[in-house]
């Protein structure tokens, strides 16, 4: 009846009974019907796929080249080192890139960004091979390929902007960072648009290529309805699909095409398939039964792999043997075209179809499945096998292979040396590639940055007097910071730069009120009536809101965070963003986005609320953190701070900004906030330099008393170090000066590079530190104390004379009050004190019966139980 129906009335209405078919048959059964999946075949058919425009004689020669370069690189490469990298990623790739390319790619103009294209890491070599045709990169480069550190320097082994800042745009390298990336940039183009700050000539398009495998990281498909629910038709995917990752097939067992068709389509995706080449068409046009779609859905991807790694004639008995009707089909095909029959991903007709197809899509992102085959071209050397992922080298015999298979002009005397190839300047294939290139703009990857540009009028100091001045009531940190960005929102050069992004937490940090004043976005604006309309702070979304209120995703968040963090790169519009989270739920949860911000040099200020192991009191073991600044400190361009006061936030901010939007530093900033509520003091004269080098004295001790004693406080914990001073002169004829920590981890870094200097100069007079210079003169014990592990201070013992006593939280936290919890870590004033004249036992400056004294008279029980674990 269909079959009829076909001939009669044509595709596109057979579709539709079809469609109607299968929703009345699972309105009749639940498990009827094919779901979210459309047959094995092409989704485009052959009579409805646009014609190819280009030349492609021409194309399949500057790709054979690129395909040689690339491999050469990593051949060459490891012959003489061990430096790795991958061949058959690429190889498998290289059609879907160079229709791309040629045709879709446009590069960045005056007045268009260009296009932003996530290449998949693994490919990194072909983009290489490819500037080298270009001119962009020369022999040196790729011989240099993995040895950055040879003299001239080399290639980055993936995509990274850290190491190659006027070429990658886009680190993708850790598996589903690239296509989270891709749908929050994708999103983020939208939200400058709808906020006025940028004005294109046409819209970008967001290009993100990934493996099969990478599909199985969380990151990849976790933000997929993200796209379509805010129809991100400026959003491609294409996901090669060579059926294997590293160790073997992705899906031995099933279709992860299919398995993917599913995923996307329930997501609201448009969906392109990809399977078959050319060849294939034909093929299904005879067959008239459907018998052929049927074997094609009948083999599992283990089939289809060893298809490609046995002979033709292995194909034809198998796959097509299995009916003898198939085999009818294939009469007229000897063993070795039977071998040769493309696969969609390497036919250059089917991928220019299925781009100009999602290039033209409204309303919808898009995803491309291409099915190619891994190793695609090394033969015995790799394709199709299980350990293409890994291959490296090849020997003259698959070298000479290679070359006949791709027609490589180079010649046998030489070939060993694998030679890279580039045709001269007047040849056809080279004045093609510069033709098409110039006509889409320009070359790609690109990564450039208009210093002039990228820098914002920021405010005057006045603007901040309010934090200098302090406050007699109570605050925490975190008002203070909503005080602060409130403010910032005020600021004339620097208001609508600045990007607040949440993720489902903005009642908890009390950010709620900007809600109002500066909406969230909304690209749909707000099509009903909010439940607390009535009130003053109500929920206001706005197709022009500023705030970006992610839901409960901090992966999604930090992704937003280094969209617009690199605004400045990939716009040119230098933006602000404000990242504030459950300190938690930072780098412990999202760590390797952290890494890649640095990587990818995004500049901003990440806010790690609700943080110190006893500070959030009651919540319990998951959510206090006491550790998150260690951590954040970890990655090379991240400034960690443990702010105590409202001046030192405000201070840090300032200069933050100055650095980062004034002297264009590629860093950003991480700031622990804190919610417990304390009066705020005034900026003690000169303090500045110290609150941004990480120490100064904040309170010295009275200086009537003997013995000395120092305490180092971060955060809200410097009240107990306050408190402690107190009990100290009182009780025990100690004067403990009081000092703030606001960075650890830069004193360390400081002392690090003048230990280095002094190494490599050793007959020099020795550079000294700050923290050396600043605590030269102190006399007595040092003691340092805070809501975090004990690791952190500890940073600076070898620079700390006479060493440094630390009290901290390490070991699980637990669900209690903050007096508990302190106690229970050895961060309430008592343990302070107590920690405090232990030093001073430890130097004999006291006799070690005061401090068991102490410990009786202040009541702290010493058989305790111990938080730390092992
Ligand atoms: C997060 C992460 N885990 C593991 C790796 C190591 N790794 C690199 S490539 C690869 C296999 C990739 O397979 P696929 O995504 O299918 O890409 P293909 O090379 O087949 O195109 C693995 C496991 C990585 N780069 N990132
Ligand atoms: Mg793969």
């Amino acid at each position: 009846m269909f079959e009829l129906a076909l001939e009669n009335q044509g595709p596109e209405r057979t579709a539709q009974m079809l469609e109607k078919l299968v929703e009345r048959l699972h309105a009749a059964s639940h498990d009827a019907g094919r779901g979210f999946n459309t047959p094995y075949v092409n989704t485009i058919p052959a009579d409805r796929q646009a014609p190819f425009p280009g030349d492609r004689d021409i194309e399949r020669r500057i790709k054979s080249y690129i395909r040689w370069n690339a491999m050469a690189m990593v051949v060459k490469a490891n012959s003489t080192t061990n430096v790795g990298g991958h061949i058959s990623t690429y190889a498998s790739a290289a059609t879907i890139y160079e229709v791309a390319f040629n045709h879709f790619f446009r590069g960045r103009t005056e007045h268009f960004p260009g296009d932003m294209v996530y290449f998949q890491g693994h490919a990194a070599p072909g983009i290489y091979a490819r500037a080298y045709l270009e001119g962009r990169l020369n022999e040196k480069h790729l011989q240099h390929f993995r040895q950055e550190l040879a003299e001239g320097g080399g290639l980055s082994s993936y995509p990274h902007p850290y190491l190659m800042p006027d070429f990658w745009q886009f680190p993708t390298v850790s598996m589903g960072l690239g296509p989270i990336l891709s749908i929050y940039q994708a999103r983020f183009n939208r939200y400058l648009q709808a906020r006025g700050m940028t004005k294109w000539a046409d819209e970008p398009k967001v290009w993100a290529f990934l493996g099969d495998g990478e599909s199985d990281e969380p990151e990849t498909l976790g933000s997929i309805t993200l796209a379509s629910r805010e129809n991100l038709d400026n959003l491609v995917w294409v996901i090669n699909c060579n059926l294997q990752r590293l160790d073997g097939p992705v899906r031995g067992n099933g279709k992860i095409i299919q398995e993917l068709e599913a995923a996307f389509r329930g997501a609201g995706w448009n969906v392109i398939k990809v399977i078959w080449g050319w060849e294939w068409d034909e093929l299904l046009a005879k067959d008239k039964t459907g018998l052929l779609v049927r074997r094609m859905e009948e083999c599992v991807d283990g089939d289809y792999q060893k298809y490609t790694v046995e002979p033709g004639s292995y194909t034809r008995k198998h796959f097509f043997g299995k009916y003898p009707e198939l085999l009818k089909l294939v009469n007229h095909l000897t063993d070795g075209q039977i071998q040769k029959l493309l696969r969609g991903g390497h036919d250059a007709r089917k991928m220019y179809a299925a781009y100009k197809a999602a290039a033209e899509h409204k309303g919808q992102p898009t995803v491309i499945l291409a099915k190619t085959v891994k190793g695609y071209g090394l033969g015995e050397a790799g394709e199709g096998r299980n350990i293409s992922h890994q291959q490296k080298k090849m020997n003259e015999k698959e070298l000479r292979e290679f070359r006949e298979r791709f027609k490589i002009p180079v010649s046998d005397d030489v070939i060993a040396e694998t030679p890279f190839f580039r045709p001269p300047p007047d040849s056809p294939e080279m004045k093609y590639l510069f033709e098409r290139r110039k006509a889409l703009g320009g070359f790609l990857p690109e990564r450039k940055v208009n210093a002039a540009a990228s820098k914002l009028e920021l405010p005057p100091r006045e603007a901040f007097a309010e934090f200098l001045k302090g406050s007699t009531m109570a605050a925490s940190t975190t008002m203070a910071f909503v005080r602060l960005i409130t403010i910032l929102l005020r600021q004339k050069g620097i208001s609508k730069n600045i990007v607040p992004i949440i993720p489902d937490e903005a009642r908890t940090f009390g950010l709620d009120a900007l809600f109002k004043d500066i909406g969230i976005y909304s690209s749909k604006g707000q099509l009903y009536e909010p439940v607390d309309s009535k009130s003053l702070l109500y929920y206001h979304e706005a197709k022009d809101g500023q705030i970006l209120e992610e839901g409960i995703t901090e992966a999604g968040s930090m992704a937003s965070f280094v969209a617009a963090g690199t605004s400045y790169a990939t716009h040119g519009v230098p933006m602000i963003p404000f990242y504030i989270y459950y300190s938690m739920f930072g780098p412990q949860r999202v760590g390797d986005l952290f890494w890649l911000a640095g990587d990818i040099r995004a500049k901003g200020f990440l806010l790690a609320a609700t943080a110190g192991r006893t500070s959030l009191n009651g919540e319990g073991l998951q959510h206090q953190d006491g550790h998150s600044l260690l951590l954040a400190g970890t990655v090379p361009t991240c400034l960690p701070y443990d702010p105590a006061f409202g001046y030192e936030l405000a201070v840090i901010v300032v200069d933050g900004l100055r650095r980062m939007y004034a002297e264009g530093e590629d860093i950003f900033y991480y700031l622990s906030l804190y919610n417990e509520n304390y009066p705020m003091p005034p900026m003690p004269a000169g303090a500045e330099e110290g609150i941004l080098k990480g120490l100064y004295k904040f309170k010295p001790g009275s200086g009537d008393k003997k013995i000395k004693a120092h305490i180092f406080g971060s955060g809200t914990i410097i009240n107990s170090a306050l408190k402690a001073q107190e009990i100290l002169a009182e009780r025990y004829g100690v004067s403990a000066d009081v000092w703030s920590a606001t960075s650890y981890k830069l004193l360390r870094s400081d002392a690090l590079r003048c230990q280095r200097w002094n190494m490599l100069h050793p007959t020099s007079a020795p550079m000294k530190s700050y923290i050396e210079e600043l605590l030269a003169k102190e006399q007595g014990v040092f003691v340092a104390v805070s809501d975090n592990i004990r690791t952190i201070p500890d940073q600076i013992v070898p620079w700390v004379p006479g060493g440094l006593m630390t009290l901290g939280t390490d070991g699980f936290g637990r669900s209690d009050t903050r007096e508990r919890l302190r106690r229970f870590f050895q961060v309430d004033t008592e343990s302070t004190v107590i920690g405090t004249l232990y030093a001073l036992a430890e130097k004999g400056l006291v006799e070690r019966k005061v401090v068991a004294k102490a410990i009786k008279d202040l009541g702290v029980d010493p058989e305790k139980v111990q938080p730390q674990i092992v």
